[in-house]
């Protein structure tokens, strides 16, 4: 049935004019998704194919950001925002060649070489955003994996940021069957590893390691029974099929991610990335409402990128279905918005962290 007709329908006649009523707009908005794409009630663990997807991505902007507001207002308290702040808990020599990241030791991006931080460091780096208002608080490690005595270390700092009543979670790299147990064991909530970009693209980016090495972890993370974190980044030159292809792959694991970052690509001089291409910045709220969409239980945060970002966008993006963003103002080696701009834009769209009214 075509959108027009539902409409009047739904329309009755009041004093001579057309008024839409009201009341029956929620389920004139589920007719509306039936309209662009049957709901399907297959038991496939195949629940999207990049056509479809495709389909989605191609929807004139406003239908599809009445569907994924649909879809995340009958999952999601709209206005509430979950705020991860991040730190690098290892930064920079990381012999992986991701031709985006400036803590490749392939790049020549400037970004120093240094140790791991200590135990105490990190717990205050947590206090600190704990006190600032952050609910989840990651650590990232430049690493293509960790080794035995690394994990000993994130160990000892995930049981002493849990102890602080913070959500947990890390980003360390690939991860063996031991590995993922050891940081379930020590209470780690979520475990963070990005697709990236689809199977197809995604060797024009990254040689060191392929991309059933990023879906083995992921299955590792999920088996040893810890919250899966999954996105990608978009703006990396990739063409509409394959950025539908990160979102298929993202929603057709079983279960999908209960985390999903988009990142849009912060632009690095000395990375191989350094030049590419500006994403028109509605593409990109596109991406985030197809990933509302496609997983709608999941939290989407509206990654990196940000600093880049107009209010007005990003905006757009929380209507779009974000509900999670990177909170401070560093993200592992570049800049996120501080935390004063951040309130600012939260207060004047009426919206709250999470875990403030939850
Ligand atoms: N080394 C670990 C790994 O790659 O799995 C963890 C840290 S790594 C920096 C985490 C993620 O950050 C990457 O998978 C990528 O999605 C994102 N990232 C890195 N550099 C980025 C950039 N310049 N712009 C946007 N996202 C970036
Ligand atoms: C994710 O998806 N984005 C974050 C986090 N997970 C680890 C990292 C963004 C890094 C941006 C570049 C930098 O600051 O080095
Ligand atoms: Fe290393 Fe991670 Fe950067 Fe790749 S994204 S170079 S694995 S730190």
């Amino acid at each position: 049935m075509g959108i027009s007709r539902l409409i009047s329908r739904r329309t009755e006649q009041s004093s001579g004019k057309k008024k839409l009523n009201i009341q029956t707009a929620h389920d004139m908005n589920i007719k509306t998704i039936e309209f662009v794409r049957p709901v399907k009630l297959s038991t496939s663990p195949q629940r999207w194919n990049v056509k479809e997807i495709k389909a989605l991505f191609e929807l004139p902007f406003a239908d599809l950001m009445f569907q994924a507001q649909q879809v995340h207002r009958d999952h999601f308290d709209p206005n509430a925002v979950q705020l991860s702040t991040l730190l690098s808990i290892k930064t920079g020599g990381c012999s992986e060649d991701c031709g985006y990241c400036p803590q490749s030791a392939f790049h020549s991006s400037g970004v120093e070489n240094r140790k791991m931080l200590e135990v105490n460091e990190v717990v205050k780096a947590a206090m600190v955003a704990q006190q600032n208002g952050a609910d989840r608080f990651c650590m990232g490690a430049a690493w293509r994996e960790p080794s035995d005595e690394d994990m000993a270390n994130v160990v000892e700092m995930v049981k002493a940021v849990r102890g602080l009543g913070m959500e947990t979670c890390a980003t360390l790299g690939m991860l063996n069957d031991t590995q993922a147990e050891q940081l379930r064991a020590a209470g780690l909530d979520y475990y963070n590893h990005n697709l990236d970009t689809s199977p197809e693209f995604y060797g024009d980016i990254i040689s060191t390691r392929d991309y059933q090495d990023r879906l083995d972890t992921l299955e590792r993370v999920r088996n040893a029974g810890m919250n899966v974190c999954s996105g990608g980044i978009v703006g990396m030159g990739e063409n509409l099929t394959e950025r539908a292809g990160l979102i298929a792959q993202l929603a057709n694991l079983d279960p999908y991610p209960e985390s999903v970052p988009i990142n849009n690509l912060v632009k690095v001089e000395g990375t191989p990335l350094a030049n590419a291409e500006d994403i028109d910045p509605l593409d990109f709220v596109r991406t985030i409402a197809v990933a509302r969409i496609t997983m709608p239980s999941a939290r989407v945060r509206l990654s990196a990128g940000r600093q880049q970002m107009s209010d007005a966008i990003q905006a757009l993006c929380f209507l779009a279905g974000a509900n999670s963003i990177f909170y401070g103002e560093q993200l592992l080696t570049t800049g996120n918005p501080d935390a004063e701009r951040d309130r600012a834009l939260l207060d004047k769209l009426g919206m709250y962290p999470f875990a403030e009214k939850h």
